[in-house]
């Protein structure tokens, strides 16, 4: 299988940690934005949307990385990071939309005006927008906050795709100045899911881009 990557993003190594986290042979195929090669027709073809990640498994193609997390997973059902029981999966599927609908808008304005700006060399952080994004952040985090004060992992007693995508922006929350100060509960989950093998190998090139 390969993977058509943009590697400094969560959406990509969360993908390539569950990967590595389930034993799955993945060529990681990182994308060249500054060539454009994420709007060549070829790419288009796989992805109309020009984005990445985008999986290709024989002559099957999948976007959207919540999609590839699910999909991987069901190649190793024994390893039950996609659960085999009905309600276990739609609570899976519950976090999974938390994340894309809820937890990801709240940390991106942090991560984009702190860390997208700087690297591309975009102007400063708008801090308005810090504001009204530390505002706006409580009303999500508390949510994740109070689920893990009695839960090591989202669901049941084991790491699922859910924690895969929730924990994916471990590595950017300090750097990205999100406040996390009254969340000691997230602060240690981060680092619960994201400091296993799997994940250091995954996030091993972020070191190199330093
Ligand atoms: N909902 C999509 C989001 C994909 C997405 O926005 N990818 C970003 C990286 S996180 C990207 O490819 N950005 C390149 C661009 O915007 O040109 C997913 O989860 O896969």
């Amino acid at each position: 299988m390969k993977l058509y990557a943009l590697l400094p993003s969560p959406n990509t190594f969360k993908v390539v940690a569950l990967a590595h986290h389930l034993g799955l042979d993945l060529e990681v195929i990182n994308m060249d934005l500054n060539a454009g090669a994420h709007k060549a027709p070829e790419y288009l073809a796989k992805n109309p949307n020009g984005l990445m990640p985008t999986l290709e498994d024989g002559d099957f193609f999948l976007w959207e990385s919540n999609a590839i997390l699910m999909y991987l997973a069901m190649k190793k059902p024994e390893s039950g990071l996609w659960p085999g029981e009905t309600q276990s999966q739609a609570k899976v599927q519950q976090w999974l939309n938390w994340s894309v609908c809820h937890w990801g808008p709240a940390l991106r304005p942090f991560i984009y005006e702190r860390i997208v700006k700087a690297r591309f060399g975009m102007g400063p952080a708008d801090e308005a927008e810090i504001s009204k994004a530390t505002d706006a952040f409580p009303k999500v985090a508390d949510v994740l906050e109070t689920h893990l004060s009695n839960q090591q992992f989202l669901v049941g007693q084991q790491v699922t795709i859910a924690d895969f995508a929730v924990a994916a922006a471990a590595p950017y929350l300090a750097m990205a100045g999100v406040p996390l100060d009254n969340y000691p509960q997230i602060k240690a989950y981060a680092l619960r899911i994201t400091s296993t093998e799997p994940w250091m190998k995954a996030l091993a090139p972020l070191d190199a881009m330093k």
